[in-house]
Order: C-alpha cells, then structure tokens, then sequence
C-alpha cells in the first residue's frame, strides 16, 4: 500500500469510528428519554436537593416495586427509601391539607411561612406522576399501571401512605391543615389526611392542630360542621382550634411579604 492510500484508509475508518459513536450518543439519549421518563423527571426534580445523592435515593426507591405484582407493593417496601431520605421535622411550620391542594401551594409558594409534604424531596419527586413494575421485569412502566382505588396495596397508593405516615410522624408544636369550607364534609374519614396523617401525629411532640377552614363564595359548611367534631376526638391529647378564613384573604397574605406569617389568620 503507498502512503496515500494509507492515509485515505486510516481517514475513512476514522470517519466511521465518528459516526458509530455519534449515532451511538444520538440513540443512547432517545432510548433512554422515551424509556425512563419517570427517572428523569425524578433525578431533574430531585437535583433542587442538593443534599442528597439522587441516583442513590433513585436506586432505594425502584427497588420498592420493580420485579413485582403492583398489586402487591405494601406501604412497608418504602421504608429503605424513607431512612434514606427521611422527613426533616419543622416544628410549628408543617401544612396539611385535604381537598385545598392549589390554594395551599399557591400559599406556600409565594411566602416561606409552611412546608408542606410536597415542599420535601419524596413529596415532590413524585407529585402528580404514576408508576408500577411487574413480575419478571426489570423496568419501571408509567402507563397502565393500577390507579388509586384498583387494588390497595399499589405502588402509588402505598408510596403516598407511607411518605403522608412519615411527614406526619416527624411532626411537632403547632401544626396547620387547610380544608376545604365548600364541601360537605370537610373531614373526610376516607381522605389521607384523615386515614393516615391524623392517626400518625405523635401527641407527645405536637400540641395543637390550627384547622384553616377556606371558605369560598359557594361555602356550604364552617367549624361547626360534626365531621370536625371527629377530627377533634381524633386528635386525643392534641389541641384543636378551627377558624373559617376567606380565600381572598389567604391571597392577599400569599402576595403581601411584609405580613408576618401567623397573622395571615
Ligand atoms: C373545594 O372543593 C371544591 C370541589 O372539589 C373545589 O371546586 C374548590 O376549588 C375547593 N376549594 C379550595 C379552596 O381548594
Ligand atoms: C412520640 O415522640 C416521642 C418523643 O420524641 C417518642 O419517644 C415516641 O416514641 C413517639 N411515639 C410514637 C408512637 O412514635
Ligand atoms: C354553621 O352552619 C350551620 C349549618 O350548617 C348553621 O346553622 C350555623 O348558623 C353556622 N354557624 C355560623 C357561625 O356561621
Ligand atoms: C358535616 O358533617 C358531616 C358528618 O361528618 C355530615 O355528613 C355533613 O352533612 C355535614 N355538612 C353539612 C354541610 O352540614
């Protein structure tokens, strides 16, 4: 062979090499984008955590469900996860909420007054998204995956019982709950407010539970509503104290930065 050709030879290999790995890049990043939106999103909004090592939490909170029945994913399998990032407690800025889910972060958003589930890293990895495995696979599936009510122990459902437990155990001193004065029954037994955060406060470390009732123009109840009465007997030895509030007013505290925060109502 002369040098020339040699030359052209060694140029067209290295060519391909370059295309072989750009087209591998390409391919690489679409598969894995169309394969695991789910992580993505996990790892994007875990990274605001800066203290965490998201592809570890990642890792813990797969092997909750992956390779299973997603019927059959029990609160339990998310302990691991749950030690591994766990609830840092606020005391006397913890929110709770049921059935008010925009008029609280619309609150907790724009002012640094209450941390809600959704403000920590597990409450916010996940809102709003579905997930699931099955038996014999390795992957994590986000489309027919079993939906809140299809069978108890989903991997959802068991997610947020266990992570709502967890939020409401590190709980201490005042606590805040936001429901909802425009349904009929603004303490539903049925809700996980009820069902599993009000059964896990601890009243050794919480004293008093502050209910903000949020009317609206179409209010059809107030704080002497019975199911509140439950709520207070729920509550044991914790303190109860239950005010109606106007939406309007908790706005103009959400949008009002010079108001301290336990003067909003
Ligand atoms: C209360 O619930 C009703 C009915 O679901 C809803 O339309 C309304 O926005 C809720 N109110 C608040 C303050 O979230
Ligand atoms: C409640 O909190 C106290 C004090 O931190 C702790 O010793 C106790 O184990 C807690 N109880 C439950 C049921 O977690
Ligand atoms: C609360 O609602 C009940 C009916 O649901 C009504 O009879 C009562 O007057 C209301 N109380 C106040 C203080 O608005
Ligand atoms: C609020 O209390 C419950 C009992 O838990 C009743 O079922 C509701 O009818 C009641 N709501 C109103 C508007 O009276």
């Amino acid at each position: 062979m002369d040098r020339k050709r040699r030359r052209l030879c060694l140029l067209a290999s290295l060519l391909v090499v370059l295309l072989i790995i750009i087209l591998g890049v390409v391919l690489g990043l679409t598969l894995n984008r169309d394969r695991d939106p789910l992580k993505r999103t996990f790892l994007d909004r875990c990274g605001k955590f800066k203290e965490y090592d998201c592809q570890n939490v990642w890792s813990i909170f797969e092997q909750a469900y992956v390779n299973k029945d997603p019927c059959n994913v029990p609160p339990e399998a998310y302990h691991p996860l749950i030690a591994a990032a766990p609830i840092i407690p606020a005391c006397n800025r913890m929110m709770f909420w049921s059935k008010t889910k925009d008029v609280v972060h619309d609150f907790t958003n724009k002012r640094d007054c209450f941390i809600t589930m959704e403000d920590t890293l597990l409450g916010s990895v996940l809102d709003g998204l579905r997930w699931c495995g099955e038996e014999g696979s390795t992957e994590t599936f986000t489309t027919d995956c079993p939906g809140w009510s299809d069978c108890v122990n989903n991997p959802v459902r068991s997610f947020w019982n266990s992570v709502s437990a967890a939020f409401a155990k590190a709980a201490c001193g005042q606590v805040t709950t936001m429901l909802n004065g425009s349904i009929d029954t603004p303490y539903s037994p049925s809700s996980v407010f009820a069902s599993i955060e009000v059964k896990n406060l601890n009243s050794t470390t919480v004293q008093k539970l502050n209910v903000v009732l949020v009317i609206q123009k179409n209010a059809v109840t107030n704080c002497t509503n019975a199911s509140l009465e439950n709520l207070k007997k729920d509550l044991g030895e914790i303190q109860y104290d239950c005010k109606e509030v106007p939406e309007s007013q908790i706005q103009e505290c959400a949008s009002d930065p010079e108001k301290p925060c336990g003067s909003c109502w």
